[in-house]
């Protein structure tokens, strides 16, 4: 099994949407490894947005993403990174399909409601970023049959 770091974002969490989108991913028959609501510092935003440094949204990304709490998840599923890619849209949400996360819940490129891995890579390296070993449930759900 697959897993990948999801984070809903600070505007989400304002908004209220956490339930909305953590039931699309249960919904879909995603299992929840590890969840909190955590309200990241800057040292770990840059690290987990190292790829933009250079970027010239890179520090309004990160003043965003440090300006309130973030809902934090690991998710397992088989392929869990492509199908939750695909679960939350394109990147700009004028853009993302009707039917996504972000095309659903999403308007403005800079506010666009949650975070997912791109890669096996970067969801090792994110999972590592956001938590440590004990906060992972290794467990099964009665479901899981019915899933996959
Ligand atoms: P994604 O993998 O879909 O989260 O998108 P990126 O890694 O390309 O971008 C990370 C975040 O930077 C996006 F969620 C939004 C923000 N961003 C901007 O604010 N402006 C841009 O031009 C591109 C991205």
């Amino acid at each position: 099994m697959e897993r990948t770091f999801l984070m809903i974002k600070p505007d989400a969490v304002q908004r209220n949407l956490i339930g909305e989108v953590v039931s699309r991913i249960e919904n879909k028959g995603l299992k929840l490894v590890a969840a909190k609501l955590f309200q990241a510092n800057e040292e770990l935003a840059k690290e987990h947005y190292s790829e933009h440094v250079e970027k010239p949204f890179f520090n309004g990304l990160v003043d965003f993403i440090t300006s309130g709490p973030v809902f934090a998840m690991v998710v397992e599923g088989n392929n869990v990174v492509e199908v939750t890619r695909t679960l939350v849209g394109e990147t700009n949400p004028a853009k993302a399909a009707p039917g996504t996360i972000r095309g659903d819940y999403g308007v403005d490129l800079g506010r666009n409601i949650i975070h997912g891995s791109d890669s096996n890579e970067s969801a090792k390296r994110e999972i590592g970023l956001w938590f440590n070993d004990a906060e992972l449930n290794d467990y099964k759900l009665n479901n899981e049959a019915w899933v996959y």
